[in-house]
């Protein structure tokens, strides 16, 4: 691995830079993307900011996401970033077709391949934006309140609020330094984690009246099927978040969503307190993690709840 001190040097040394990032881009995504971005404009790179998928509507807020493009301009780069990207397949367009002299590699997911000619993999960094507040230092750009917005997006959306395990001490002095510069949580938390559509509240409401809860109260699901969705005029993305209102239901070991698709398959979300879902999902082609993990069913909803109640019931402590 090499130092962030030889990827500031890097980066400087080249005029034309590209940063990307992975595909279906989240909060640590988009604000690493920006945090660095910013930060290399007053520097006076060229700098192009890329993310295929666009920013999502939720972060559009945020100065300077106007300037991400989604097509990669067809000219040559001194060197090209790829932020919070485990993998090259999560790149698009595909790393053949982007043409950088050098691939420098940015990320805190454990599972990265190293696949940069210079890479910086931290997995103890909550986000990719946590580690780009050091290497700013490294740059000797001191963070503006429109890159410190960028990097507590980061931080706050990939810790889930700073509540999940790899929240550590770092991640809240970073944060601490963030509002140093400007960043007022009572401001920019609203925007990331409250304000959400009326497709997203109604469809809500129609997942909560399914509510069932069986095994002993031990599983708890919703259904939502195509009419449900429907009527309430939702798309996928308003239905973030929905399946733990199932998982956190004191006493449930279990919480899942089943949706029911257009085209007749059935989407499974599972949520776990303890078990290991993941295996669960992979039974069904599935997978994901230990805490968090779906499948999708080639079946009609109620084969498809009864198969999956009955795998999770067999997890069960
Ligand atoms: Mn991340």
């Amino acid at each position: 691995m090499n130092s962030l001190k030889e990827i500031a040097e890097r980066i400087r040394g080249g005029k034309k830079v590209l940063l990307t990032t992975h595909i279906q881009p989240d909060g640590d995504a988009i604000g690493s993307l920006l945090g660095l971005g910013l930060a290399l404009q007053y520097i006076g790179l060229s700098v192009t900011m890329h993310s295929t998928d666009g920013v999502p509507v939720k972060y559009a807020f945020l100065p300077g996401s106007r300037k991400i493009v989604s097509q990669v301009p067809s000219v040559s780069f001194d060197c090209v970033v790829a932020l919070d990207c485990a993998e090259t397949a999560l790149l698009h367009p595909a790393r053949e077709e982007i043409r950088g002299k050098i691939w420098i590699n940015i990320d805190h997911h454990p599972t990265n391949t190293s696949y940069g000619d210079l890479n910086y993999i931290d997995p103890q960094a909550v986000a990719t934006g946590e580690i780009i507040y050091f290497l700013l230092q490294e740059l000797s750009v001191t963070p503006d309140k429109a890159i410190a917005q960028a990097l507590y997006t980061a931080v706050s959306t990939d810790s889930g609020s700073f509540k999940y395990e790899n929240t550590s001490m770092r991640t809240h002095y970073v944060a601490g330094k963030l509002l140093e510069a400007g960043v007022r949580p009572g401001e920019i938390s609203p925007l990331l984690f409250d304000l959400r559509s009326k497709e997203a509240v109604m469809v809500l409401g129609k997942a909560l009246n399914s509510l069932t809860l069986t095994a002993g109260n031990k599983i708890a699901y919703m259904v939502l099927t195509t009419e449900d969705l429907k009527s309430a005029g939702a798309g996928m993305e308003d239905l973030e978040g929905v399946v733990n209102y199932a998982k956190n239901i004191h006493g449930v070991e279990a919480g899942i969503l089943f949706r029911e698709n257009s085209d007749g398959t059935i989407k499974v979300g599972l949520r776990s307190a303890s078990i290991d879902v993941s295996r669960i999902a992979a039974a069904f082609g599935g997978g994901g993690h230990k805490r968090a993990a779906g499948c999708l069913l080639s079946a009609d909803l109620e084969t498809a709840i009864r198969e999956i109640i009955s795998a999770v019931g067999k997890e069960l402590p």
